[in-house]
């Protein structure tokens, strides 16, 4: 279906319907039978620690969907990232994207990092993780949406975490208004600094902290 306009959750309406109420022709609606179209085909993955295995074998993909509707349907039917266990996460990425450092659209990306405290688990992280995925599906970042390439939420004992990777590590603009907007929906306060880094350096740090390439 051809669409001009990205396709928010929020955004229902059929703009045909629309067209031909304001010209007094009758209509049958499509509102009750076409499902709405995103931008982009997405696929959610899930992974479980099971240290017998290498980390891409404990990689599983869900399934996909390219459409509101399907989303949904989707993110009811599973459970929520507060009810797994510890070492596991949900990837969501663009159809074509896996959410690993190695993929080619990847390779030279990175991620602004969420980190939550343990008692956040409670408090935020469900809806963070939700405001993410509609962040994303959503096509939240303007000019930029083109540079994500998805969205992982961490289960850990130590502090759950919540990111959204980029293609490229060297594209300021890009990364800067995407943390500028998604820190503003998640309502993440001004002062509390939220920062960004490369796959890269995640991948080789040699301590528990990775060196900041931007902060919003
Ligand atoms: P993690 O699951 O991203 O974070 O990485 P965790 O468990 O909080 O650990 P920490 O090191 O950030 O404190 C854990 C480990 O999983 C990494 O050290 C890698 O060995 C492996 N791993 C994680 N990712 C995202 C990748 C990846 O994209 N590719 C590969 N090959 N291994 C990965």
């Amino acid at each position: 279906m051809a669409t001009a306009e990205p396709q928010t959750i929020s955004n229902l309406t059929n703009p045909e319907d629309e067209k031909a109420e304001a010209t007094g022709q009758e209509v049958v609606s499509t509102e009750h039978y076409v499902k709405h179209p995103l931008q982009n085909r997405w696929a959610l993955w899930f992974f479980k620690n099971d240290k017998s295995k290498t980390w891409q074998a404990n990689l599983r993909l869900i399934s996909k969907f390219d459409t509101v509707e399907d989303f949904w349907a989707l993110y009811n039917h599973i459970q929520l990232s507060s009810n797994l266990m510890s070492g596991c996460d949900y990837s969501l990425f663009k159809d074509g994207i896996e959410p690993m450092w190695e993929d080619e659209r990847n390779k030279q990306g990175g991620r602004w990092l969420i980190t939550l405290t343990k008692q956040q688990r409670r408090s935020d992280l469900d809806r963070f993780w939700l405001e993410t995925l509609l962040c994303l599906v959503g096509e939240a970042f303007d000019d930029h949406s083109d540079d994500v390439c998805g969205a992982v939420v961490n289960i850990r004992t130590k502090g759950d975490k919540i990111a959204i990777w980029t293609t490229d590590y060297e594209n300021k603009d890009a990364i800067t208004h995407i943390g500028q907007v998604y820190k503003e929906r998640l309502g993440v306060p001004q002062k509390v600094i939220i920062g960004y880094q490369s796959h890269a350096d995640t991948a080789t740090k040699s301590g528990s902290t990775t060196k900041n390439k931007f902060v919003v």
